[in-house]
C-alpha cells in the first residue's frame, strides 16, 4: 500500500518534514481507534500503536489525540510489536462535535473528533417514512460538514421505501444551498451507483447520519464485499441499533477510503458561524436588504426577511433553524470562554487532601 492509497497529498507533504523522516519516523493513517490503542496503515502494513510519552505529556485535551484519518508520525521499533506515534500532522479537514463525556466535567467546553482529513462528507438520510428524514437534523450535517472543510453530499437512503422519493429529494435540494443531492437504495443492485463518481484514488469519504440509516450498507455495497457489519432497524421504534459502534477507515481495492461512523444521534454544533451563514446563503442573501446590517431578523422594522417570510418567498422553519443554530454555536463560545476563565482561577495552593 502506497501513501497515496492512503490520502497522501500535498499539504501533508508539507507538513511532514524530511528531518521528521531522518529520525526513522514514518508517516501512517489512523483506521481506528479504541480508548488509548491505534490502528494504523502505512506502507509497511497495518500496525497497532500507542502515543509515545512525550506525546502524552505535550496532549492537552482530547482533540491532541489521534482519531480516524488522522495522520500521525510513528516509530518501528525493530522486534517490537507496538508501533510508537510520536507526533500528530496537522488536520486538513476536522469534523468535531461537543464531547460528551461521562463524568459530565469536560463535556461542555471539550471537543470530540469524529473523523479527520475527510474529503467529502456523504449526508445519510433514510427514506423509510420513519423519522430517519429530517431537513432539521440535514440542516445541522450541512454546517458541521461545512465547517469541517469537506464538501457535503445529500445521500437519501431506501428510496425503494419511499412514498414519494421525488418530493423528498426536492425539498433536500431547497435547503441544501447547492450540495448535490442523490435519491439511493443501497440494497438494490447497482443502487448506490450515483455515489461512485466520489469514489476516487487516494479521496476520503466519511458517512455521517443516524444509526439505521444504512451508511454500513452503503460501503459494504460500494466496495462489493461485505466489509461492515450491519443489521436491521428494531421495528418498534425505528430508532436504529447503534450496530456499529466505532469509527472505521477502510481502503478500497479499486481505489477509496471510506470513513463508516456510529450513528449520530443529535449534532450538537460548536463552532461554525461562518459554516450557518453558508447553510442559511439564500437567507443571507436576502437578510443583505435589511434596514440595519445587524437586523436580528426578530421583528425589527425594515426586515427583509419578515418579508419574505411573509410573501412565501422562504420559509419561516428556515430562519427557526438558522437562529437556532446561530445561538447554539454561540452557547458552546461562551461556555468555552468561560471555561478559559476559569483555568486561571485556579487555585494557587494545591487543596489540603480529604483524610
Ligand atoms: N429497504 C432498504 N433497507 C436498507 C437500505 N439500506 C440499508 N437498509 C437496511 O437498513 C438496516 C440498517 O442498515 P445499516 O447499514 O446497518 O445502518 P447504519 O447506518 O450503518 O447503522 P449504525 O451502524 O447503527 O449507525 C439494515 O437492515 C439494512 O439492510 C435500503 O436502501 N433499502
Ligand atoms: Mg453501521
Ligand atoms: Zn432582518
Amino acid at each position: 500500500m502506497t501513501l497515496e492509497n492512503l490520502g497522501w497529498s500535498d499539504f501533508f507533504d508539507q507538513n511532514f518534514s524530511i528531518e521528521q523522516a531522518g529520525q526513522g519516523l514514518m508517516a501512517a493513517r489512523v483506521w481506528r481507534t479504541s480508548k488509548q490503542i491505534y490502528h494504523v496503515l502505512c506502507e509497511e502494513g497495518s500496525f497497532v500503536a500507542r502515543v509515545s510519552g512525550h506525546f502524552r505529556h505535550r496532549a492537552r485535551i482530547s482533540s491532541d489525540y489521534p482519531a480516524v484519518g488522522d495522520w500521525v508520525a510513528i516509530r518501528l521499533k525493530p522486534g517490537a510489536m507496538e508501533a510508537e506515534i510520536r507526533e500528530l500532522l496537522p488536520r486538513q479537514t476536522v469534523f468535531s462535535r461537543q464531547a460528551v463525556s461521562a463524568s459530565g466535567t469536560e463535556s461542555k467546553s471539550s471537543e470530540q473528533v469524529i473523523a479527520a482529513n475527510v474529503d467529502v462528507a456523504f449526508l445519510i438520510a433514510s427514506l423509510d417514512g420513519g423519522r430517519g428524514f429530517s431537513l432539521r437534523r440535514l440542516e445541522r450535517y450541512l454546517t458541521l460538514t461545512r465547517n469541517s472543510g469537506a464538501r457535503p453530499v445529500v445521500v437519501l437512503n431506501k428510496a425503494d421505501l419511499a412514498d414519494d422519493a421525488g418530493r423528498a429529494a426536492d425539498q433536500a435540494k431547497e435547503i441544501a444551498s447547492g450540495a448535490p443531492v442523490h435519491t439511493v437504495s443501497a440494497i438494490e443492485k447497482g443502487g448506490v451507483a450515483p455515489l461512485r463518481q466520489y469514489v476516487s484514488e487516494a479521496v476520503t469519504l466519511v458517512l455521517l447520519g443516524a444509526s439505521g440509516s444504512g451508511k454500513s450498507t452503503i460501503i459494504n455495497s460500494l466496495a462489493g464485499v461485505d466489509l461492515m457489519r450491519t443489521s436491521e432497524v428494531r421495528q418498534t421504534d425505528a430508532r436504529g441499533r447503534h450496530t456499529t459502534t466505532w469509527s472505521e477507515l477502510t481502503v478500497l481495492d479499486g481505489g477509496g477510503i471510506l470513513i463508516d461512523t456510529p450513528g449520530l444521534r443529535d449534532v450538537q454544533l460548536w463552532s461554525g458561524d461562518m459554516a450557518v451563514e453558508e447553510t442559511f446563503a439564500e437567507l443571507q442573501e436576502i437578510a443583505r436588504q435589511c434596514r440595519f446590517r445587524d437586523c436580528r431578523h426578530s421583528g425589527e422594522p425594515g426586515c427583509a426577511v419578515a418579508a419574505a417570510i411573509a410573501s412565501g418567498q422562504i420559509e419561516e422553519t428556515r430562519l427557526v433553524s438558522f437562529k437556532k443554530q446561530k445561538e447554539e454555536i454561540a452557547a458552546a463560545m461562551r461556555r468555552r470562554e468561560h471555561g478559559e476563565k476559569l483555568k486561571h482561577l485556579k487555585p494557587l495552593r494545591p487543596r489540603r487532601k480529604k483524610k
